[in-house]
């Protein structure tokens, strides 16, 4: 959904049934994790320590609001329950009250409450993102440690942790982000953290509620969990749970962890502003011309070149040149491409797409490299309104809106860290020893280090892939993110509060 949307009518079928019988302590990981907490909307509000011992003592009452991965996946249940009996009596389902709750923490959170995280390990996370930004390639002035990214004035903050609030509706949300704040005493001269900023983001209206900002089907590829995820579809193999738990086998610093470590997960998150008006124009003004295609057939297909899906969500590599819904909305082909029908060529799909980049799938896994670490788990959601008739007409953004991205893993380093700059970023990645032409930054999100032209991509044009079509503008703009950790519920209890 924008990275995994988990709606709470999801028009997706969800790719792999959740066994509660994985040999993970359900009860202990934090809900939005591995089950993702069903969602329409969701709110990210963002706080910094101002008294480190109040705080830990509030925080006592606050654990047990947290959902759990256990409670996440009853959540579900119900909702499919009640969503069968509204369609048994010929009712349209309605969407029935759920609220859930999860917090993390950055490095700075944990010094300022005086835990030591260094077992942490993960160098992005101990440098936070903010430091990260230039080397991401965000825009921003001066250089290095005076680096100042070009980010709302929010992110430029120390942020100390964020509490994540997601339910069916703006009240519920509203009000559980009122019992919080009543808990830690905002408000009062007893508050114990200061509010950075919050933002809310909603699942798009009607038929576009599983689609992100430029109209693409998200949350489709995420990675199934051996263990937890039962009768995985075909598709990328499942990985360890150790890829996004940490102390869980396939952590690749299991045996460093310290106890409180166990069951938590890195989540790395940025602001990200979508400029739809600005991108679809570009998609308009490179549309494909071939033979027997409409205008429109030709833009979308350009359209799903850039991405490496059709906006229904078929994945490019199966149906290059025409759109196939069916095959879209079956999980069981829906994921079960490979790139490896082609090496050499782009034909089928652009060495650059935004899919390929992120998930190269054989393009490494046939040269002998484990991809696994690599992989994260998306549980984002859009912020913004729909696109607006004076903007479609100046074909400019005058409103704000875009993805809210949120990514679970058990290594920033290995996981978003590693694909955003080892891949989206880089020109000559995929770098198969056959690759003919340079395949050029990823369109949606890559982005150059200090540079406005992010160069060119091949492969937009499956007949004459080597022609380039130049990157002269960039449609996803961060405006800020953090690194930070979601500790187990025992180490919340037992660590954080007081
Ligand atoms: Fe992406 N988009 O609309 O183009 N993403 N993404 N992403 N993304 C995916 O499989 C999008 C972003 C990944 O396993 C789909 O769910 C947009 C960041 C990964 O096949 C679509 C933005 C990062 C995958 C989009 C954005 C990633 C993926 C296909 C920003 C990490 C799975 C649907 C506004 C650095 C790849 C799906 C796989 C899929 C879009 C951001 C990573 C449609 C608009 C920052 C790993």
């Amino acid at each position: 959904m924008a990275h995994v949307q988990s709606d709470t009518t999801p028009t997706v079928p969800s790719p792999a049934e959740s066994t509660p019988d994985s040999g993970l302590d359900l009860r202990n990981i934090q809900g939005d994790i591995l089950s993702g907490m069903p969602k329409k909307t969701e709110t990210f509000y963002f706080f910094q320590i101002t008294d480190a011992p109040t705080f830990r003592q509030h925080f006592r009452n606050f654990v047990p609001l947290v959902k759990t991965v256990a409670q996440a996946l009853k959540d579900r249940d119900d909702i499919d329950k009640h969503k069968k009996k509204d369609e048994g009596h010929g009712n349209k389902p309605h969407v029935i009250p759920i609220v859930g709750v999860n917090v993390s923490f950055s490095h700075f959170g944990f010094q300022k409450l005086g835990i030591d995280d260094t077992k942490l390990i993960d160098p992005a996370f101990l440098i936070g993102q903010r430091r990260d930004a230039q080397d991401l390639g965000d825009k921003g002035t001066g250089d290095g440690d005076s680096f100042v990214p070009d980010w709302d004035d929010g992110f430029k903050q120390d942020i100390h942790g964020v509490f994540i609030v997601s339910g069916d509706s703006h009240p519920t949300v509203d009000k559980k982000i009122q019992d919080i704040e009543k808990l830690f005493k905002i408000g009062t001269n007893a508050a114990s953290y200061k509010k950075i900023v919050s933002i809310r983001g909603d699942v798009r209206p009607g038929d576009q509620s599983a689609h992100e900002h430029f109209g693409y089907l998200d949350g489709v590829s995420n990675p199934t969990i051996i263990g937890f995820d039962k009768n995985p579809p075909p598709g990328p193999k499942p990985v360890q749970a150790g890829v996004i738990l940490l102390g869980q086998e396939g952590d690749q610093n299991k045996n460093d962890r310290e106890p409180w470590m166990i069951d938590g997960s890195f989540l790395a998150f940025r602001h990200l502003l979508q400029n739809v008006p600005e991108f679809d124009e570009f998609v308009n003004k490179n549309r494909l011309q071939l033979p027997g295609l409409t205008e429109k057939e030709g833009a979308d297909l350009f359209g799903a070149r850039l991405v490496g899906r059709w906006k229904s969500g078929a994945p490019v590599d199966l149906t290059p040149f025409i759109d196939d819904p069916d095959l879209a909305a079956n999980p069981l082909r829906n994921n079960n491409f490979h790139f490896s029908a082609e090496r050499d060529f782009q034909k089928l799909c652009p060495f650059a797409a935004h899919v390929r980049k992120t998930n190269p799938r054989a393009d490494l896994e046939e040269l002998g490299f484990s991809i696994d670490r690599n992989r994260i788990l998306r549980r984002g959601i859009q912020f913004g309104p729909e696109v607006t008739r004076a903007e479609r007409q100046q074909k400019k953004t005058l409103h704000r809106r875009g993805l809210l991205f949120a990514c679970y893993q058990s290594s920033i380093a290995n996981g978003f860290q590693f694909i955003q700059k080892s891949w989206a970023n880089n020109p000559n990645f995929p770098f198969g020893e056959q690759t003919p032409e340079t395949p050029g930054v990823d369109p949606i999100i890559g982005q150059l280090r200090g540079q406005t032209d992010r160069g060119q991509m091949s492969g937009t044009n499956p007949n004459t892939p080597a022609t380039p079509v130049s990157l002269n503008d960039i449609w996803v703009i961060p405006r800020g993110g953090e690194y930070f950790f979601s500790p187990s519920i025992k180490a919340l209890r037992e660590t954080i509060a007081a």
